[in-house]
């Protein structure tokens, strides 16, 4: 969820990365609480949620990895896209990138490959000097495995080489909010700019599956629908045979697998509608929702000026008061007490009416 508040003034800095390898748990270093930490490699991050570090205009926006175990990809760069979309709408400050990783992570496993890839695509690697590549997990593990993976990640051409060669920074999270708010500064001050995939779908109007990200994951479904297919095919000349044999049990087992893999077709053919999305078909509705924000915003403001008023009203009856009664040797406390608490019932008249 996006908050009311973001708007031109707002700096945004995005925390991306595989499920599990600390993003929520970083974010909650730097604004002192507030994301859903994971206990098991279930993503606790449906959607992308803002979180602001207390007394500044600054926001991370804690995203879900492209590895959900309940979600497809996707759905996921739908959320990812929507989200961006509306900071974008919003004129918000986005500056910067945290991607992170965690250094116990014994090689690139597939899903990290995939989350850099999607990373890039989703950034443009054009935006490096935006983006800084975070390790987490360092007090999980001897520190010169630790620095051996950080090597690997820093002198591998698949890795992470070709982004520091385009300006990206590495740095080390070490579990405290100073190292977290070290990681940030630098993005605090920094202008902002137009990641590849809003500058596509925002400004070039292309459809999701259109732009370069969308096209990463279409590719996948393409290959995985292909597989699903041919696994399909299979499984049918196999219930012929067992068909034939009488065997019940492996017709059974047989009709079980295929709808399993059915289903995942079915899926995939749901994301590939999912990524047919253009700005248009969102734009109404984030534009409503916008309009409701306004509401909230002006109504918190009338609530602080009537607070305001509430207090000055208070300090001034029981100003006046007090002096009436000192003044009055004691006789005016009877009138002074009446007047204060009508002008209490009448200020909870209105607080209740807000
Ligand atoms: N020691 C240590 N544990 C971490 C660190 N980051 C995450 N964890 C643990 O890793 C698990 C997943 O973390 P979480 O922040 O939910 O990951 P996310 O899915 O990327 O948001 C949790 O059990 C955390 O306590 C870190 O920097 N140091
Ligand atoms: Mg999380």
């Amino acid at each position: 969820m996006s908050s009311p508040y973001i708007d031109e003034h707002q700096t945004i800095i995005a925390v991306m990365g595989t499920t599990g390898v600390g993003k929520s748990t970083f974010i909650n270093y730097a604004t002192e609480g507030g994301a859903e930490i994971g206990q098991n490699l279930t993503s606790c991050t449906a959607d992308c949620a803002a979180y602001r570090i207390p007394e500044t205009d600054v926001w991370l926006i804690d995203t879900p990895g492209f590895d959900d175990t309940t979600r497809s990809d996707a759905k996921i760069l739908e959320e990812i896209n929507r989200c961006l979309t509306e900071y974008f709408m919003r004129k918000a400050r986005v500056t910067g990138v945290i991607y992170v990783h965690a250094i116990t992570e014994p090689r690139m496993r597939g899903s990290a490959m995939k989350n850099l890839r999607m990373f890039r695509q989703v950034v443009g690697d054009e935006h490096m000097k935006h983006c800084s590549l975070v390790t987490t997990k360092w007090s999980k593990q001897n520190k010169d495995l630790s620095q051996t993976r950080e090597d690997e990640l820093r002198n591998g051409d698949t890795f992470w080489k070709p982004l520091l060669k385009k300006g990206a920074t590495i740095k080390q999270f070490n579990d405290t909010k100073k190292s977290a708010m070290e990681i940030i500064a630098p993005f605090t001050l920094c202008d902002k700019f137009l990641m590849k995939l809003t500058k596509e779908y925002n400004l070039e109007g292309k459809p999701l599956d259109m732009t370069d990200a969308g096209r990463e994951v279409s590719d996948d479904i393409e290959k995985a629908k292909k597989a699903h297919k041919e696994e399909i095919a299979l499984l049918k000349e196999e219930r012929a045979r067992a068909l034939k044999d009488k065997d019940d049990e492996m017709i059974k087992l047989i009709d079980d697998e295929r709808r399993q893999l059915q289903s995942k077709v079915d899926e995939m053919k749901e994301g590939q509608e999912l990524l047919k999305k253009t700005l248009a078909d969102e734009k109404q509705e984030l534009e409503q929702r916008f309009e409701r924000d306004r509401e909230t915003r002006e109504r918190d403001k009338k609530n602080l000026v009537n607070k305001a008023w509430r207090i000055a009203a208070r300090t001034t009856v029981i100003g006046v008061g007090g002096a009436a009664i000192v003044a009055s040797g004691g006789f005016a406390a009877p009138a002074a007490v009446l007047l204060y608490a009508r002008l209490e019932a009448a200020l909870q008249n209105e607080k209740d009416n807000e």
